[in-house]
């Protein structure tokens, strides 16, 4: 199958670009098997609403249920490699004098795939944190009766994944830090996210209003679509690498 095209202007675009953001979401994962949070309930998980039970509420009626989901989430992840999407994303920074990456994904994969300075606007299935005081965790113990979740060492309180539930705050220089690069870029991708869940969302609203280029990479249209200044419908995995191979190819301007 030929690779997608990647209209001459863009190109040109980013050629001339100094300051590249690129915002993802569970869809640049989607072709690494990691279904996206939306999908993340098949199987046994199937009759429960993420978006009941990614909250600090559901965690708190039953901590053992949400860690379960989130162990389960964990073993996917560990079974999932970088797609050719995440390899394209980690080669960008060499076209580019200011790359930012930034995703509200929490599988790692674009760490995995070497792309560093990676903005997780939305924390991380691999790091862990207690629930009640808030101490870092480093390592657990989800060994054969081991207690789910495990407890803290400091307080005895409840273990949970470094995430962020819905209702709870992003960290603040993460989320700053994306905010300020999304103001000052020249161009900001929108790639793989539905772009409904906030503030994550916000982040191609600031572009447009500050006159940076917005080009959307998502094989269905999302709200952001009728507004964004490029739209390249079509798997992430295929249209970064044809990105990346425009960029990398000869200069024909
Ligand atoms: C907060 C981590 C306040 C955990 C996640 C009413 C209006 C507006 C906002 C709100 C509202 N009511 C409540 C809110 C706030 C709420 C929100 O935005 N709700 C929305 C749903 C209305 N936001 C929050 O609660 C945030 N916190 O506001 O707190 C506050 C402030 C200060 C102090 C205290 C409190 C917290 C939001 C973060 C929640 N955590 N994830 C976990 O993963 O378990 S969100 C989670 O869902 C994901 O991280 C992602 O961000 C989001 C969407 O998930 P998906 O749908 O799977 O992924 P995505 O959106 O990326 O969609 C997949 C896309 O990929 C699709 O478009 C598909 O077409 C595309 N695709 C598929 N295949 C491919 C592809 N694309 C490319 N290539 C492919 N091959
Ligand atoms: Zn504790």
């Amino acid at each position: 199958m030929s690779p997608p095209h990647i209209p001459e202007d863009l190109i040109a675009t980013l050629r001339s670009a100094r300051r590249v953001v690129a915002s993802t979401g569970a869809g640049v994962s989607a072709e690494s098997g990691v279904p996206t949070f939306r999908d993340a309930l098949t199987g046994l998980w199937a009759k429960y609403d993420p978006m009941k039970l990614g909250t600090p509420e559901a965690f708190e009626e039953d901590p053992k249920l949400v860690w379960d989901w989130f162990a389960w989430r964990r073993q996917l992840v560990q079974k999932a490699a970088p797609n050719p999407g995440h390899v394209a994303l980690a080669a960008f920074p060499e076209h580019f004098e200011d790359f930012t990456l930034v995703t509200q994904n929490v599988d790692g994969l674009h760490r995995q795939a070497g792309s560093k300075n990676v903005l997780e606007l939305h924390g991380n299935l691999f790091r862990f944190r207690c629930h009640d005081c808030g101490v870092r965790v480093d390592a657990i113990d989800d060994g054969e009766g081991a207690p789910r979740p495990p407890a803290c060492a400091v307080c005895g309180g409840r273990v949970r994944p470094d995430v962020v539930w819905f209702g709870e705050g992003l960290p603040e220089d993460v989320l700053s830090r994306a905010f300020t690069a999304a103001r000052e870029a020249d161009v900001l991708f929108s790639i793989g996210t539905s772009a409904v869940v906030y503030p994550a969302a916000s982040l191609p609203e600031i572009a447009l209003s500050s006159g940076v280029v917005v080009v959307e990479v998502n094989p269905t249209p999302t709200p952001l679509t009728p507004h964004a200044t490029h739209v390249l419908q079509g798997p992430s995995g295929e249209i970064l690498p044809a990105i990346l191979a425009a960029l990398e190819g000869p200069n024909l301007t």
